[in-house]
Order: structure tokens, then C-alpha cells, then sequence
């Protein structure tokens, strides 16, 4: 068995879920916050059959989108303590995915 860890933008994320439950894979959402945006996203936890990780990933590529976002989260420092916001642009998604192997799956 393996473990699919997949983040996704939330915008994404109902889809996505939708998508995967309607295929019969067994989803856990998690609300999570990336460490660099400091924004919300989405953490899904998908355990399957190997053979299903690729079928699944299929699904997580077909909903989430690359998209480009602007943030003023860095600053630049000016003399007398001044502090500017200064634009960033960054590209987040379409999904961030771990694979892991599961040693015991037990269901009580
Ligand atoms: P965040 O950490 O908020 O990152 C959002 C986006 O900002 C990233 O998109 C990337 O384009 C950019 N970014 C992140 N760290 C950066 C840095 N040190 N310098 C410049 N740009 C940076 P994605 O790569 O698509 O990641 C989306 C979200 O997936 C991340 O949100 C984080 O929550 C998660 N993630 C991505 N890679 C990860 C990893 N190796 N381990 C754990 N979580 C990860």
C-alpha cells in the first residue's frame, strides 16, 4: 500500500476531492498553511493500491492548476527603519506530491 500526500490550492481542492471519491479512493482533507506564503491550503492524504497511484495521480493532475500570484511579502529595508512592501511573483501548484510506502494498514 502506499500513501499519497498531495497539496493543492484550496481552489482546487473541492474538485479534486470530488473527483477521487466518486472513483472510490478514500480521502482525508487536512487543512494546512504553506510556509512560505503563510496562506491556506490543502493537504489530501490518499492511501491506495499501488496500482492505483498512477490512475490517482492522473486525477490530482487533471484539477489543480498552475496559477501566478503576486505577494508583497518580502520587504526591503530603507535607512531609518522603513520597511517597503516589495512584489513578488510566484507560480504555486498545480499539486505538491508525496509518495510514501505504507508498512501496516489497520482498520479497527
Ligand atoms: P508555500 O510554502 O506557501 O509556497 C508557495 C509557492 O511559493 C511555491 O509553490 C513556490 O512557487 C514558492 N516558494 C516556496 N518556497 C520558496 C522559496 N524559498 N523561494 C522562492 N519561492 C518559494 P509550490 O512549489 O507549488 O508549493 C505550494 C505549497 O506546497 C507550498 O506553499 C507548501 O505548502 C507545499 N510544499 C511545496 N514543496 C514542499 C516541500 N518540499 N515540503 C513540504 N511542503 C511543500
Amino acid at each position: 500500500m502506499k500513501l499519497i500526500i498531495c497539496i493543492v490550492q484550496d481552489q482546487d481542492a473541492g474538485a479534486l476531492i470530488d473527483d477521487l471519491t466518486e472513483q472510490e479512493y478514500r480521502v482525508t482533507k487536512l487543512s494546512s498553511t504553506g510556509g512560505f506564503l503563510k496562506s491556506g491550503n490543502t493537504t489530501l492524504l490518499v492511501g491506495v493500491d499501488e496500482k492505483d497511484v498512477s490512475p490517482v495521480l492522473k486525477v490530482i493532475e487533471d484539477n489543480c492548476k498552475t496559477r501566478e500570484l503576486t505577494t508583497s511579502l518580502l520587504t526591503v529595508t530603507m535607512p531609518g527603519d522603513t520597511y517597503i512592501p516589495y512584489p513578488l511573483e510566484v507560480k504555486v501548484g498545480g499539486a505538491t506530491v508525496f509518495i510514501l510506502d505504507v508498512e501496516k494498514h489497520i482498520k479497527i
